[in-house]
């Protein structure tokens, strides 16, 4: 391996691919098998898409957003012994406050899962008034605790840096409308406590180069490299027929990551194949986790597909961030320390 891994964990029981055959103009293969996630999967459950995986006692668990037949989106939990078969909770996740009491959002969506220190903490969209971030704790996966509107509307796209970063939590998180939000850059914030949060910085906004010019959010939580948090992205473009949604990647400064050090002007990955093209809302590719195995290097992306189907796709740590150096293009507002 070129460049180091630090703090994850070995991934295993996990089918990686021997060899990870990059296609041309991506870091990532497919999974053959892909979507790993159809249609109507359960009972109540139309489509999952955008959904995040954690690697927990020896199984895979997942935050999965669960569309139902309503029309409504919550988080079901999922289990699975290899990563790629789900078995769905038949019933959604159950929120409580710190009192005990159910506090339970009227909407759930886009779930990232970070373990920080011995707890997991589930990320994402919810109602308050508007669109704004939902934090929730759990040690076990059954008992899931909110914490209390950590952020005012309008807000998405919300990951957590899997450590404190000068003994601070730390959040990416990308400020919103209401509706389908025609702009957007990414932003951090930090905590002492999980609670209480500030000392917002500007990380990195859209580019010049199309398939980012919309709009850009974090997706699975930064991972730790020799080289830097290994940052990847969702970035939109606006075409005549709507939007498309394909998938960037950056690193960012270890000490201080609201510096970007290097990003990659070319998307790692862009709606292809029929699962991303067609669909609820086609052409579509959106990332909210990835696994890394630290022994060897690989990493899978599970993504949401056309807000339809959950998919996977290989590659290595390796591959992708010479893939972000070789394309680097950075710009001025990429380097500054983002605090004004
Ligand atoms: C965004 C979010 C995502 C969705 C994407 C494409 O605004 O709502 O959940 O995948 O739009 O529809």
């Amino acid at each position: 391996m070129k460049y180091k891994i630090i703090n994850e964990n070995k991934i295993s029981n996990f089918p990686w691919p021997k060899n990870i055959e990059n296609p041309t103009n991506s870091p990532f293969e497919r999974y053959s098998k892909n979507p790993i996630i159809d249609r109507n999967p359960s009972k109540n459950i139309t489509r999952v898409f955008n959904s995040a995986t954690i690697f927990y006692n020896g199984e895979f668990i997942s935050a999965l957003r669960g569309e139902e037949t309503n029309g409504i989106p919550s988080i079901y939990i999922g289990h699975s012994k290899d990563g790629i078969n789900w078995t769905i909770e038949s019933e959604k996740v159950t929120f409580y406050d710190d009192d005990n009491n159910i506090f339970m959002p009227k909407y759930a969506y886009d779930p990232r899962l970070v373990k920080i220190e011995n707890t997991y903490y589930i990320i994402w969209c919810q109602d308050f008034y508007g669109a704004a971030i939902g934090i929730a704790k759990t040690h076990d996966f059954k008992k899931f605790i909110r914490v209390e509107n950590p952020f005012l509307p309008f807000n998405r796209n919300a990951v957590l840096f899997p450590r404190k970063i000068n003994n601070m939590y730390t959040m990416l998180s990308r400020p919103s409308d209401g509706g389908h939000t025609a702009f957007g850059d990414i932003f951090l914030s930090q905590s002492k406590d999980m609670e209480f949060w500030g000392r917002h910085k500007h990380v990195m906004g859209c580019t010049s180069n199309w398939w980012e010019s919309l709009k850009i959010g974090a997706g699975p939580a930064p991972i730790e490299t020799s080289e830097g948090w290994l940052l990847i992205y969702h970035g939109v473009s606006r075409t005549c027929n709507g939007y498309v949604y394909s998938i960037g990647g950056a690193i960012l400064d270890i000490d201080n990551p609201s510096i970007v050090k290097y990003r990659s002007s070319r998307f790692l990955l862009t709606p292809e194949e029929s699962y991303e093209t067609s669909g609820f809302v086609p052409n579509v590719v959106f990332p909210c986790s990835s696994l890394c195995d630290s022994e060897t290097g690989k990493l899978a992306l599970y993504y949401g597909a056309s807000d339809t189907y959950l998919c996977l796709a290989f590659s290595t740590v390796d591959l992708i961030i010479d893939f972000i150096k070789n394309n680097n293009e950075i710009n001025e507002s990429d380097i500054e320390l983002g605090k004004r």
